[in-house]
């Protein structure tokens, strides 16, 4: 049978809740907070949304929003070790960076020493976001954009030869827009790669471009968080350092079944 992977980790690393926006699965994280627990949590960054709490537009601070840095907090308070590190969407916290608040340490990057010895720099990485913001979205292109931009296509050329307009493919510059994406990705790992490495890291973990990803590049390890927006997704360190990206709010069945049924049973 499957089952939901659930029990206590080693280490637990989450970023890009957006709590405060309209799009944030405060909800279902709550859901994975309560199944999921570690004996160190890392929170990698835009975990409160500060940009786009103060939009009108989409900006929303919820019940459960507020619940979820409570049970983060709680968390710190019953002994697990809990660590902020601020992305871009909560700098403001930055000014903290070196402090404990509520039991949770504030940091501007950490290096994380797994089970078996593996070094891992954990960072938000936008900083290595060359190209601001624009990574989020043309990520996303890639999997949803082209199928509606072919669709799109059809009308948007009725509607210009209805106009008397030129011809113009917009299916032709979302396929460029993906391959910009790909590229904006790539250049992003390999900056990644290359911080890890000047720190004396095997790996880095980061999240930022919401884009889920674990492998190797050039001998050093690439473990991208991805969110908690879209993806829902969350990476784990087993007890033997192992580490596993979890991909939460699917269909149980989508889920493989747990290879350490004392965790499962912990958990339920
Ligand atoms: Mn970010």
């Amino acid at each position: 049978m499957y089952q939901l992977k659930t029990g206590k980790y080693r280490s637990l690393f989450v970023s890009d809740l957006h709590l405060g926006t309209r799009g944030s699965q405060a909800d279902l994280f709550l859901d994975f907070l309560r199944r999921v627990d570690a004996e160190t949590i890392y929170l990698v960054g835009d975990i409160v949304d500060f940009w786009r709490l103060r939009s009108r537009l989409f900006g929303k601070w919820r019940s459960e929003h507020r619940d979820v840095v409570r049970r983060l907090v709680e968390r710190a308070r019953s002994g697990a070790r809990v660590v902020f590190i601020p992305g871009n969407h909560d700098a403001d916290a930055r000014r903290y960076v070196g402090r404990t608040i509520a039991g949770v340490e504030v940091m501007r990057d950490a290096i994380h020493v797994g089970a078996d010895g593996r070094r891992y720099l954990v960072t938000h990485g936008d900083e290595f976001d060359v190209v601001n913001e624009r990574a989020t979205w043309l990520a996303h292109m890639g999997d949803y954009g082209y199928a509606l931009a072919l669709f799109g296509n059809t009308y948007l050329a009725a509607a210009r030869r209805w106009l008397g307009l030129r011809y113009w493919s917009f299916s032709n510059w979302v396929k460029h827009k993906v391959k910009e994406a790909v590229n904006f990705i790539g250049a992003y790992e390999d900056a990644l790669v290359a911080a890890a490495r000047a720190r004396g890291a095997d790996a880095v973990i980061c999240g930022h471009i919401h884009h889920p990803a674990m492998r190797d590049i050039d001998g050093i390890g690439y473990l991208n968080i991805g969110d908690f927006v879209e993806s829902c997704t969350a990476l784990v360190e087993h007890h033997d350092g192992r580490m596993e990206l979890l991909h939460w709010g699917g269909a149980p069945e989508a889920v493989a079944a747990t290879e350490e049924p004392e965790l499962a049973a912990q958990a339920a």
